[in-house]
């Protein structure tokens, strides 16, 4: 099985992004069944969705799993949606801050991720990690990619399976936020998506 895997570079201020690290830990794996392909997208409206979908007309993947940092969140958390909207609360980091736009105008208000959500939810929580299935991936460039990315799958009537996950801050991230804020460490962390990317193989 083939499968694109992505991170995004820092934004926010951030100086890291749990999913760049996560992704090149997990690009030094080698997984049975699993044909990685990596890729980090920039945090900005116009080049991140356009990398993504160049990433996945260059690899033509069976399934695509987009990684981001969701800070202040608890568990590693599986997307089930994404919708038509860009609504920023921070600039992206070519300054722009889209408010109220749709990312596809015209476009269908949401789509659901087509990955085997449950299935991977369970099988992390089955190694010891914290998960949630979450209804919102936001409205900011992880939401933007998912909803580009299913849209374009639809357009193409491609059988790829596609979806998003959002991690926690690392530690090292959450000492630099004056409010308690939870964390995980990245060795959790790339267990959790190694889990998921074995669980993932299995269903193909
Ligand atoms: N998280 C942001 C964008 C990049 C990232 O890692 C988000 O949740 O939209």
């Amino acid at each position: 099985m083939r499968v694109l895997l992505t991170g995004f570079e820092a934004f926010g201020g951030q100086p890291v992004n749990p999913s760049e690290r996560v992704v090149h830990r997990l690009a030094r794996h080698s997984l049975p069944g699993i044909e990685l392909h990596t890729a980090i997208l920039p945090v900005d409206h116009e080049q991140g969705p356009a990398a993504l979908l160049d990433a996945v007309e260059h690899f033509r993947p069976d399934a695509v799993i987009c990684l981001g940092e969701a800070g202040g969140r608890m568990r590693i958390s599986i997307e089930r949606v994404a919708i038509n909207l860009l609504d920023d609360r921070i600039p992206d980091n070519a300054g722009r801050q889209l408010v109220d736009q749709p990312i596809v105008a015209d476009g269908p208000a949401a789509y659901f991720c087509t990955l085997p959500v449950r299935r991977l939810a369970a099988a992390i929580q089955d190694v010891g990690v914290p998960v949630e299935l979450s209804l919102s991936a936001g409205t900011f460039l992880c939401n933007q990619v998912t909803y580009t990315l299913l849209h374009y799958l639809s357009q193409q009537h491609a059988t790829c399976r596609a979806g998003f996950i959002h991690l926690p801050f690392l530690p090292e991230q959450a000492v630099r936020v004056e409010r308690p804020v939870a964390s995980m460490s990245l060795e959790t962390m790339t267990l959790g998506l190694t889990t998921a990317l074995q669980a993932l193989a299995q269903c193909s």
